[in-house]
């Protein structure tokens, strides 16, 4: 085959296989919610229970705390909460959230995402809007 064909094949298959990259990119976001069902589901149902995410949260907040110290501070917070929501989240105005404020932020968040309220969230559940701002908390 003459080199210069060859390159202009080459550059044709390489132009035809990026947009399945895209695609395979999209379709592992979708799959990170399965994912994460299938690490946090204790009882192996499908579904995340609130103290299934309870335990979530529980990890999350550890490896977020890096001093240490058993609080988040807002630099620490930052990559999960806007400023605004942990003002919301901090009852009582210390500037930073321990495990309990935080378990707090996560139920609430629970509730918002679970519309039909049978206290469990399946994957259609986690994968809305109000599901995906419960998993910006836990991972
Ligand atoms: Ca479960
Ligand atoms: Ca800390
Ligand atoms: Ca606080
Ligand atoms: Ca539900």
């Amino acid at each position: 085959m003459h080199p210069r064909l060859f390159l202009s094949i080459a550059a044709f298959v390489l132009a035809a296989l990026v947009p399945v990259a895209g695609h395979a990119q999209t379709k592992a976001s979708a799959g990170s919610v399965e994912a994460f069902i299938q690490k946090w589901d204790t009882d192996n149902d499908g579904t995340l229970t609130l103290d299934e995410v309870k335990k979530a949260a529980d990890a999350r907040f550890d490896a977020l705390d890096q001093d240490h110290d058993g609080t988040l501070d807002q630099k620490e917070v930052r990559r999960v909460l806007s400023a605004k929501d942990l003002t919301k989240a901090d009852p009582d105005k210390d500037k930073t959230l321990d495990k309990s404020e935080y378990q707090a932020i996560a139920a609430q968040r629970f509730q918002a995402a679970d519309p039909d309220k049978d206290g469990t969230l399946d994957k259609k559940e986690l994968s809305r809007p109000a599901g995906k701002a419960l998993l910006r908390l836990l991972q």
